[in-house]
């Protein structure tokens, strides 16, 4: 997979040379690219924002060095993009999400800084590919960069090879609706706190059963929105 970063800040996401994605970074599973805007930025100050039209606070970034860096990127490029700006007014991002984006052979993260990317800028980058704005949740950060960097982490995890046993990726929080049931490692009893017993049973069955009543009873308490009618009936 293919992924450019779009961003005023290219130091940003140094750290994707660390860990799994650096590795998967390595042996050539995710070339990942990451452009500097001011590139195209060709006034002596190298400028990317400008004062909004119809006032109000803020700077807004222009579409010049966008539309420069978005063709730079589309022209070099073997398929069209799916290009994915990070912002709190986009659709919600959630492992589906997640799971579409990991079967796009070239993503194009635009990062936008200060008040937002001119609005024109969305609509020049459909006509190189598709065009989604995308969302982590209902908070604020003051830019799309610490957002593309969780978006590539749960995208790039999801790539056949990056994580080296496939399975870890299935019983893990959100793939079946639930949260993940609670884990426990050696010793058995540390500081007065005991492992339960039924993990140390050895039957596979009731180990499960355990396991999926965890999952539904700790979805129920810290994140009923995710419960089904169906789970949420049973007992
Ligand atoms: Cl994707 N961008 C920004 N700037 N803030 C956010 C966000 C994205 N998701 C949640 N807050």
């Amino acid at each position: 997979m293919r992924i450019d970063v779009v961003t005023i800040f290219p130091a940003f996401f140094d750290v994707l040379e660390v860990s799994l994605l650096g590795k998967a970074r390595g042996s050539g599973i995710l070339d990942v690219r990451v452009h500097d805007l001011r590139d195209h930025a060709h006034d002596r100050h190298r400028s990317v924002d400008d004062t909004p039209y119809g006032g109000g606070a803020g700077m807004v970034m222009k579409p010049e060095p966008w539309g420069e860096a978005l063709d730079a990127i589309a022209a070099d490029s073997a398929a069209r993009p799916v290009f994915i700006f990070p912002s709190p007014a986009g659709e919600q991002f959630t492992q589906a999400t997640a799971r579409e984006l990991a079967a796009v052979p070239h993503l194009v993260f635009g990062c936008g800084r200060y008040e937002g990317i001119d609005e024109r800028v969305f609509a020049y980058a459909a006509t190189l590919g598709e065009v989604r704005l995308v969302s982590l949740g209902d908070y604020v950060l003051n830019g799309g960069e610490v957002a593309a960097m969780a978006m590539i982490e749960a995208v790039g995890r999801l790539i056949p090879g990056v994580v080296g046993n496939p399975e870890s990726l299935v019983e893990e929080s959100h793939e079946d609706g639930l949260l993940e049931y609670p884990s426990y490692t050696k010793p058995a009893s540390w500081r007065g706190r005991d492992v339960p017993d039924v993990l140390l049973s050895g039957h596979h069955g009731r180990v499960a059963q355990w396991r999926h009543d965890q999952q539904v009873q700790r979805t129920r308490e810290r994140r009923p929105d995710l419960l089904p009618e169906s789970v949420d009936a049973e007992e």
